[in-house]
């Protein structure tokens, strides 16, 4: 007999009679507390119900403008008040951008991702990302730029020049959250968010598990993406990858399971969102990773680097997609796909 039909139905959705149906930490959390098997189940079941199960989405990343950043997130090698191995540059050409572009696309990539190591970007940047933008798209490519905190017009300003998605991540509960940054604030983030959403861009926004926060935090991560109205578009959830010199080196690492878990419950919660495997697979062996798409991820970053540390080679991941029968995507997937 399945456990599933024992599940209290206030366990698996919000309460949506309410016009104003926000999801609870708690709700998330008994999410979460379900048992592995049921959990998955539940995923699956509403994965199907929304995307071709079958189906994985690739973006590419380029870091863009690496290193010296003046923000002091406890988790990035790319900090300016760390000491890592990483070298702070300057912003690349346009030119190079494009070429690193149409490489991606000729590996399969469908989504380019250009991220740049800034607390916001500068009056004066704002010519070359839009730029970059143009060109980009220009190859048949959908764009999303990471570049840290935007006010309106810069959100309009990329909106124009035709970004199809801004990724900037809540990272952490708001109560884990001071744990980690202390130079710009959670209201901060939430307000490029919502600037990004009113410039009429997707919204890409996830966050970092395996900081050494708690399940509560977890679980007030994805109850503050979900609760986004509507949710972000693009959710990526990131396994920290420990780089020396951050003050994040040396936490204990998450219970794998516990990182199924967090995709599962960011697939019920967000039924309509892309949700992103992002960093941290170089570090998990296949049969994890299956597991996490079998939890409802559709999405990875593809390509061997990330912004400044290591992804699988692109070659291992087409293998392995052939093992599991997954297709990629030939456009940004859709919700409804089936
Ligand atoms: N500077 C911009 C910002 O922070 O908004 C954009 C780039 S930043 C590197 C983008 C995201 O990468 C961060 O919000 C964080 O979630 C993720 N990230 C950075 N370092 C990471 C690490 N060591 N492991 C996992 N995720 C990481
Ligand atoms: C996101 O959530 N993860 C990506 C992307 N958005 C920009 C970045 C991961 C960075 C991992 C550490 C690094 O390579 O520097
Ligand atoms: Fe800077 Fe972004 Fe790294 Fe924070 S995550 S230190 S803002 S590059």
């Amino acid at each position: 007999m399945s456990t599933v039909a024992t599940i209290p139905l206030s366990a698996l959705k919000k309460p949506a009679a309410r016009p104003d149906a926000r999801w609870r930490v708690d709700d998330v959390e008994a999410l979460f507390a379900l048992p592995l098997m049921d959990l998955l189940h539940r995923a699956q079941q509403v994965h199907r119900e929304h995307f071709d199960p079958n189906e994985i989405q690739l973006s590419t990343l380029l870091s863009i403008k690496t290193g010296g950043c003046a923000e002091d997130c406890g988790y990035c090698p790319q900090s300016a008040h760390f000491d890592t191995d990483v070298k702070a540059g300057r912003l690349m050409p346009v030119t190079e951008v494009v070429e690193a572009a149409q490489a991606a696309k000729d590996q399969g990539a469908t989504r380019f991702c250009m991220g740049a190591a800034w607390r916001s970007p500068k009056p004066r940047d704002m010519e070359a990302v839009t730029e970059m933008v143009r060109q980009v798209k220009a190859l048949g490519l959908e764009t999303c730029m990471t570049l840290g905190m935007l006010d309106a017009e810069q959100a309009d300003a990329l909106k124009d020049a035709g970004l199809d998605y801004y990724n900037h991540n809540l990272d952490t509960s708001p109560e884990y959250y001071g744990r980690i940054i202390s130079t710009r604030t959670y209201q901060d983030r939430l307000d490029t968010l919502g600037h990004v959403r009113d410039a009429g861009i997707n919204v890409c926004s996830g966050g970092i598990v395996g900081m050494g926060e708690g399940r509560t935090h977890r679980a007030g991560l994805i109850a503050q993406l979900a609760n986004l109205d509507p949710h972000p578009e693009s959710v990526p959830i990131n396994n920290l990858v420990q780089v020396e010199g951050t003050p994040l080196a040396g936490t204990e690492p998450l219970d794998p399971f516990e990182f199924v878990r967090t995709i599962a419950v960011a697939r019920i919660t967000m039924p309509g969102a892309m949700v992103r495997l992002s960093a941290g697979r170089e570090q998990m062996d296949d049969a994890l990773q299956a597991l996490c798409f079998m939890a409802g991820a559709n999405s990875i970053f593809y390509g061997d680097r990330l912004l400044t540390t290591s992804n699988p080679q692109a070659t291992r991941d087409r293998a392995l997609f052939d093992r599991l029968g997954l297709r990629v995507a030939r456009e940004g997937a859709r919700e409804g796909a089936r």
